[in-house]
């Protein structure tokens, strides 16, 4: 039994090699000078202070990079109402003419220190006209709100919509009951342990880019590097081995890091940029913030009809290259959840404002649409008074494959078998005793659930390739690999698959993701497609290899392949004790059994059942989680260990942006108020007590693995599950409406209202 994970002995022993530990001969340093203000016309930018600074080799700004970088890319494969386009207003690396938020990059100070770099910074002067800004989506598509870009009028760049408006009136026009519900999905900042860092480097001989960076996936950023270098991939090397973590907000190329290419280039020398925790806050992509307004048409027996969505996403000051597409795609995918409902639909306005650009963020969209939706169910359920589990029993999908009204086909599930597990496990009918327990000692219970699904698996490339290669010696095989491992235990379970085919030990198997030396194309790390995607490419990546070797071994076995057989790692003629292993084969025809392969899987169709238990102490509002039961369906699992780490992981995650997480923005000054963990509370261990976690496989035909995706489940699920248990437990004090995050201040406040 494997006892950890292969690559934790190095992670633990300070032999991780993180992204700002990358260095090369004659490096120099960069610092950034961002827009201490939201909104303004850049009127002039005086260089010479800061260039006359000991150990300054150059100041770039916006003008510096004009004709010389494209814009970063962003592209939506689908079309708006009426079929409007998207609106790209477009992004240089450095702000041009105008900056659009706090923390926009204005100018790149290189020198011969990073000290030297940051104290030259202060020098340069910059002087701004101000424009008003605009921060909430909900103020700037009001009449008159300040334009973010001019190109897009009233700050939309798309009004989307999905399913059908006429068959989901339809059901409105004849439901026996209507029940509606707004929530705000608010706005977090990711907050990898790792602050963003690049190493920027051009080698003129070869007329190659070389940069290490922060990133899920190299082949991703290299390709959206080409569009604003203006030279194709290959010429082009994204590398990284430890990157500090992704959480969605390392997919997407960064402005800085075409800056400092650019730098690169032009001084003929290495440029390094180790960002601050400051600019993760202001400069990360950020993600969420979605105001949804949602309703469910009933007939008498609390069955769904028909249910709408209106929704409205802040996508910030531009369009960061995977923003339209969660916010579109990512959030219907799943619309209409695991609920059979014959007329679905739901418009999504996105809206720029001066904040900082939104991508994706663990769950991609897919956790604003199981939070509108569970959250809209379960009010449901408490406004027609039927318990809600029996509430959902009534709607669940049975029949599969299953296509929902956005066009997206779920394959299998057995969303009532996961859900009577988890109500077991949380011992459901016993809720009303413990909640007069909770009271009897002066707290209030509540309890939430969400019979969460998502999809697991898509991926903007067309093919995900691997390759296999073998040390001179046989005894290691290094799997290339486009998904880049930053703390799924990628190492450890990409070799369980490939093990399981060759037979070979664990150990002998290396993992290498982004490099200077191979040139892998794929997707990156994202949509939980990891194991399902690349591990299935993987796994036919080692039957191919085995079929490669048996002609290799028929020689060696002076035999007829026909008569071999492969098993634990040997081939054999069948019958007989003659054999030979794969690992000495390879190291006695050297090269041959390398193997190459591509192929491409698709998305699945996780999903779970999750229940939360809060007692919030009314004295003081403090909100603590005491149970916390999941039950998923993610197929067949490679590694438990490491699926319960991810549950475990990504329910945290959840829990934290219900009860303390939350990005604020001055709607007066357009300021990051909540710009350092002093005012941006993570979530901490021990926030979520009595976790169980329990397992429900279904497995998929749609990947030869029986797989399906896991690490963002735990936050799909644990979003709306943990907010429905602070609702009940607050609703049973008089109080109507509460939005995230529960802290103390804002649940006393809401008691103390509701009391008034
Ligand atoms: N696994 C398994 N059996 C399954 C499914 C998965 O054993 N049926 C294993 C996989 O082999 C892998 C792990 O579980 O080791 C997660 O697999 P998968 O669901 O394929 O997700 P990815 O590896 O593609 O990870 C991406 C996902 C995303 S999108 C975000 S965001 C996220 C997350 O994972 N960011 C993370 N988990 C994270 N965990 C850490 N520690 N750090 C991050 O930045």
């Amino acid at each position: 039994m494997l006892k950890g994970r292969l690559e934790d002995d190095r992670m633990l022993t300070g032999r991780g090699r993180y992204v700002s530990d990358w260095n090369l001969p004659g490096q120099a340093y960069g610092h950034f000078v961002r827009s201490d203000r939201a909104h303004a016309e850049i009127r002039s930018i005086g260089k010479e202070a800061a260039l006359a600074h000991p150990g300054v080799l150059g100041v770039f700004t916006g003008e510096d990079i004009r004709g010389e970088l494209k814009s970063l890319p962003c592209a939506l494969p689908v079309k708006g109402r009426g079929g409007m386009e998207l609106i790209n207003p477009g992004r240089p690396a450095l702000a041009q003419g105008r900056v659009r938020f706090a923390g926009d990059a204005v100018a790149l100070v290189v020198a011969e220190s990073a000290v030297a770099a940051q104290d030259a910074a202060e020098l340069l002067e910059i002087e701004y006209s101000d424009l008003p800004a605009v921060v909430r989506a909900r103020d700037a598509v009001m009449r008159g709100a300040p334009l973010v870009h001019d190109s897009v009028p009233a700050n939309i760049v798309l009004d989307y919509e999905s399913g059908n408006e006429v068959l989901a009136g339809q059901a409105f026009e004849k439901a026996a009951r209507v029940v509606e519900l707004e929530v705000d999905i608010s706005r977090v900042i990711g907050n990898p342990i790792e602050p963003r860092a690049c190493l920027a480097a051009f080698d003129t001989a070869s007329g190659r880019y070389h940069l290490y960076a922060c990133t899920q996936g190299a082949a991703i950023m290299r390709n959206q590097l080409s569009a604003v270098l203006g030279v194709p991939p290959e010429q082009i090397r994204v590398i990284a081995e430890e990157v500090g973590g992704g959480f969605g907000v390392r997919f997407n190329l960064y402005p800085e890091y075409c800056a400092a290419l650019f730098a690169a280039k032009k001084l003929a020398r290495p440029v390094k940029w180790t960002g601050s925790r400051s600019e993760v806050f202001l400069a990360d992509e950020q993600a969420r913030d979605v105001r949804a307004r949602g309703a469910l048409a009933l007939d008498g027996q609390g069955k769904i009809l028909g249910m709408r969505f209106d929704m409205l996403a802040n996508l910030g000051a531009y369009l960061a290259p995977t923003g339209p597409f969660i916010n579109t795609l990512g959030i219907v995918n799943c619309l209409s959840g695991v609920y059979d409902v014959p007329a679905a639909y739901a418009r999504i306005r996105l809206a720029l404002t001066n904040t900082a650009p939104m991508a994706a963020y663990r769950g991609a969209g897919r956790p604003v649409m199981s939070y509108a939706l569970e959250r809209l169910v379960e009010h449901a359920a408490h406004e027609i008074g039927m318990d809600p589990a029996e509430f959902r029993r009534r709607n669940f999908v049975r029949q599969f494959p299953y296509r929902i009204a956005a066009g997206f086909e779920y394959d299998c599930g057995d969303f009532e078998g996961v859900m009577d597990k988890a109500i077991a496990a949380a011992a459901w009918p016993g809720f009303a005793d413990r909640k007069k327990h909770s009271e009897n000692q002066g707290k209030l219970r509540g309890r939430g659930m969400s019979t969460y699904i998502e999809a697991t698996g898509a991926g903007f490339a067309p093919q995900d390739q691997v390759e296999m290669r073998w040390s001179e010696d046989g005894r290691t095989l290094t799997l290339y690999a486009p998904t880049h491992n930053h703390g799924q235990g990628h190492e450890t379970t990409f070799a369980q698959v490939v093990t399981r085919v060759l037979g070979i030990p664990l150990e002998a198997i290396r993992l290498r993701t982004a490099g200077a030396d191979f040139y892998i194309a794929g997707n990156a790390t994202g949509g939980s497609r990891s194991l399902l995607a690349v591990g299935s490419v993987l796994l036919l990546g080692a039957q191919e290899l085995v079929k490669k070797g048996l002609a290799l071994a028929a020689e060696a076995l002076e035999a007829s392949a026909s008569d071999l057989e492969f098993r634990d790692g040997h081939y054999r003629i069948k019958g007989t004790d003659r054999k030979i292993s794969l690992q000495r084969l390879a190291a006695e025809r050297p090269k041959e059994l390398d193997i190459a392969y591509a192929n491409k899987f698709g998305s699945c169709f996780p999903n779970g059942c999750h229940i939360a238990e809060v007692e919030i102490d009314p004295s003081s509002g403090e909100t603590q989680i005491v149970s916390y039961v999941a039950c998923d369906d993610a197929g067949n699992l490679i590694n438990p260990q490491i699926v319960a780490g991810q549950m475990h992981g990504g329910i945290a995650q959840g829990a934290g942006q219900v009860l303390s997480e939350l990005a604020v923005y001055d709607p007066d000054s357009g300021q990051l108020l909540t710009g350092s963990f002093m005012d941006y509370a993570m979530p901490r261990p021990g926030d979520v007590q009595g976790l169980q976690l329990l397992e429900h496989p279904v497995p998929t035909t749609l990947n030869p693995l029986g797989a399906k995706g896991v690490g963002e489940a735990g936050v799909t699920g644990s979003l709306p599950a943990v907010m429905n248990a602070v609702v009940d437990a607050l609703r049973s004090r008089g109080v109507r409406r509460f939005e995230m995050p529960a802290t103390p201040r804002r649940v006393w406040q809401a008691l103390q209202s509701a009391a008034n």
